[in-house]
């Protein structure tokens, strides 16, 4: 992983479940800029001139006293209102305020941290993190031919799934990643949101997040993929940015939508830094709400990261066209069930196609199985690893929808 940040690091205004309306960090550094100016003997004119002329630098100067300060996921006492106000007035400003957990995403100075620790309001500080895509870099995009079937739905039998009209009708399914191309002639994409600037588009600008969606739901047509489930509504949640990074506590805000959403199956193909007790928390919000998550394990060939090792989240790893484990693929505790993720074709940003590796593609390989409706766990093959590399097993669409046990045959 890299040590860029990402390009989200400025705050946003945020409005909260309750109609509270957060202030945005440039106006609080506005204040701040205000308060520094009373007790100067200057008249009354001429502050009112300065105080203008600062809040327009202060704008300006934004991403640079940004830097200076840190992100953190924090949980709080109700109400949210009362805490926010605890962060502002200590010069801080809040990302998010989450709906579906007593938590609230903030960016504060360094200075401030002590303090807020010993609020009554506030009951947990964790750092924000550093996120980022599970998939290798792609070859070389090939041209859209006519319609094959890739060799991991083959190998999973989603197509037998397909012919006893198991296809995804109805389900949501989000795709919590960097957005999907949504004019790709392979996709189609029924909503979405854009977590890192909500006044843009939640189209791909990457093409890892439009790779992960073909291989759920790439439409049943003439051209290109087929994926697990192609009848599947498919949502575009982005949270990561151009360069497949993002915070924590995006992400949260974007597993955060998905609940509040309905949504039915949440795909994370992504992961990285620590275990954090807010993110957790959520992931069990959204178990008691009947809302699916699965997570790719990763790629560093060791343990297995977050969000892939939270309780309630189906962590994913990977095998090849052979059964064999990926040589990349993290194993461990966590690891729940593993799927195809060796040389995936599937759809990419800019209507094309490419070949990608990873736990990545592992994982939405489950998510659409699970967008079928059908369970996973009974079913998944035992190909014959270590359960710490294959948990329950390959997951098999087939036989969930058919009952016939039959590893990656062409249709009975
Ligand atoms: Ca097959
Ligand atoms: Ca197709
Ligand atoms: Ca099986």
């Amino acid at each position: 992983m890299s040590g860029r940040q990402p390009s989200g690091v400025r705050s946003i205004p945020v409005r909260a479940a309750s109609g509270l309306v957060v202030c945005s960090g440039r106006l609080l550094q506005q204040s701040c800029f205000i308060r520094k100016l009373k007790g100067t003997k200057m008249k009354l004119q001429t502050r009112f001139l300065l105080s203008f002329l600062i809040l327009v630098c202060a704008i300006l100067v934004c991403p640079s006293d940004a830097q200076q300060s840190g992100r953190y996921i924090v949980t709080i006492q109700a109400p949210t209102e009362q805490a926010a106000e605890a962060v502002m007035r200590a010069g801080g400003s809040v990302i998010h305020v989450y709906d579906n957990i007593p938590a609230i995403a903030i960016q504060v100075p360094a200075q401030a941290l002590a303090g807020l620790q010993r609020n009554p309001l506030i009951v947990d500080i964790e750092p924000d993190s550093i996120v980022s895509t599970m998939a290798k870099p792609p070859k070389q995009p090939p041209t859209p031919p006519a319609q094959t079937l890739p060799w991991g739905i083959n190998r999973i039998d989603a197509e037998w799934a397909h012919a006893k009209d198991y296809l995804g009708q109805g389900a949501k399914v989000a795709v919590v990643d960097t957005g999907i191309d949504l004019t790709h002639p392979d996709l189609g994409v029924a909503g979405g949101i854009n977590i890192i600037n909500p006044a843009k588009s939640y189209a791909d600008d990457n093409g890892h997040g439009t790779h992960v969606a073909g291989i759920i739901a790439a439409r049943d047509n003439a051209i290109g993929v087929i994926g697990v489930a192609p009848a599947a509504s498919l949502y575009a949640v982005k949270v990561l940015n151009r360069s497949g990074m993002g915070w924590t506590s995006d992400i949260m805000a974007g597993v955060d939508w998905c609940i509040t959403e309905g949504m039915d199956v949440v795909n994370m193909s992504l992961g990285g830094g620590s275990y954090i007790q807010e993110f957790q928390n959520l992931c069990d919000a959204a178990a008691a709400a009947e809302v699916q998550i699965v997570a790719a394990a990763g790629n560093e060939s060791g343990a297995v990261s977050y969000p892939a090792a939270y309780a309630n989240v189906i962590g994913v790893s990977a095998t090849d066209s052979s059964d064999a484990f990926a040589s990349f693929s993290n194993f461990g505790i966590g690891v729940d069930i593993a799927a195809p993720g060796v040389s995936i074709y599937s759809t990419y940003k800019g209507g094309g196609y490419a070949t990608l590796s990873g736990t990545s593609m592992a994982a939405p390989h489950v998510a659409g199985t699970l967008a079928l409706s059908l369970n996973i766990f009974t079913t998944a093959d035992d190909i014959e690893l270590p359960a710490i590399q294959q948990g329950d097993g390959l997951v098999d669409a087939g036989e969930a929808a058919t009952g016939i046990e039959d590893y990656g045959d062409d249709l009975p």
